[in-house]
């Protein structure tokens, strides 16, 4: 069965979903989206994710014609209409259509709305099991100077120009160096590495302030680890015990070899695996119900 999409305030058949090719979403970029996982009939961190889409879209002096609680009840109808019990939803919200030329005033109909309910594999199963391999990308990522990493914009090529990189390497993901050399991100996920029981993340400010990077801080410092957020670099990841990537789509994600060298033993180590336990766990036993 085709699956059911929410565009421009109904929800109409895949096939039948479309968008015009004037909308500044296409043309320019001109928009904002978001990554959400169903667990088990429940959206998990919908708030989150409905929050942090209207920030970026007010970031980008964008109008989204919904309150928060509307938008997060068409996501949870988009759920119910593609009877998702575990899955991705990814909302989208452009400029809208308007006449060739970047300013925005051109959209005067308003906001595209876009919802897709479907599923997401980022990485091969395997890879949770052996661990990643990544390389360090020569971009580095796109400083807040120039546009704020932590805006989840239609604007990728800064990351997929990283990961035309890794998949020439023949690695499973790019990591990204801020302007200055410290660790930003992975392409489309949140970076950690793990040294004597603490967690360790970049701040938020040179990428982007991942939910699942910040359910991970709270798990381990509920758990009795250290969560810290600080700058660090390469030589910090060379001496780390652990390494892992964080992010709606790829959840917890284990790194054992970055560059050609390896992390710990070069296998997921305990503390990740412990991680990936207990982010399992309130994944499937927290969030919004779908049914009700
Ligand atoms: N950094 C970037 C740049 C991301 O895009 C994350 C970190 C992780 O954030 P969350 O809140 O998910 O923990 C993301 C997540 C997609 C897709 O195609 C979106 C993301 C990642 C992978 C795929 O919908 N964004």
């Amino acid at each position: 069965m085709e699956s059911a999409i929410y565009v421009d305030g109904k929800f109409v058949p895949a096939s039948e979903a479309k968008i015009t090719v004037f909308d500044h979403g296409l043309l320019y970029g001109d928009g904002v989206f978001e990554g959400i996982r169903a667990y088990s009939k429940r959206v998990f961190k919908l708030e989150q994710h409905v929050k942090r889409l209207f920030i970026s879209a007010r970031a980008i002096d964008l109008k989204i014609p919904h309150t928060e609680e509307e938008f997060a009840e068409l996501i949870l109808e988009a759920c119910r209409r593609n009877n998702i019990v575990d899955g991705y939803i990814r909302p989208i919200v452009t400029r809208g259509p308007g006449d060739l030329g970047l300013d925005p005033r051109k959209c005067t109909r308003g906001a595209s709305v876009i919802i897709i309910a479907g599923t997401i594999t980022l990485y091969a199963k395997e890879k949770y099991e052996l661990g990643l391999k990544i390389v360090t990308s020569s971009y580095r990522r796109v400083p807040p100077q120039s546009l704020s990493p932590s805006i989840k914009s239609l604007n990728y090529l800064n990351q997929i120009m990283a990961r035309i990189e890794a998949n020439r390497a023949n690695a499973d993901e790019a990591l990204m160096l801020d302007i200055h050399g410290y660790v930003s991100e992975a392409t489309a996920d949140n970076f950690f590495i793990v040294q004597n029981r603490a967690v360790i993340t970049p701040y938020s400010s040179t990428n982007l302030p991942g939910i699942t990077r910040q359910t991970v801080l709270d798990l381990a410092e509920e758990h009795g680890l250290k969560a810290v957020e600080k700058p660090f670099s390469l030589f910090d990841i060379w001496a780390a015990d652990e390494a892992f990537i964080t992010g709606t789509a790829a959840e917890i994600g284990p790194v054992v070899d970055v560059d050609g060298r390896l992390i710990g033993d070069g296998k997921p180590g305990k503390v990740t695996k412990q991680i990936q336990a207990w982010y399992r766990k309130l994944a499937n036993s927290t969030g919004t119900p779908i049914y009700g």
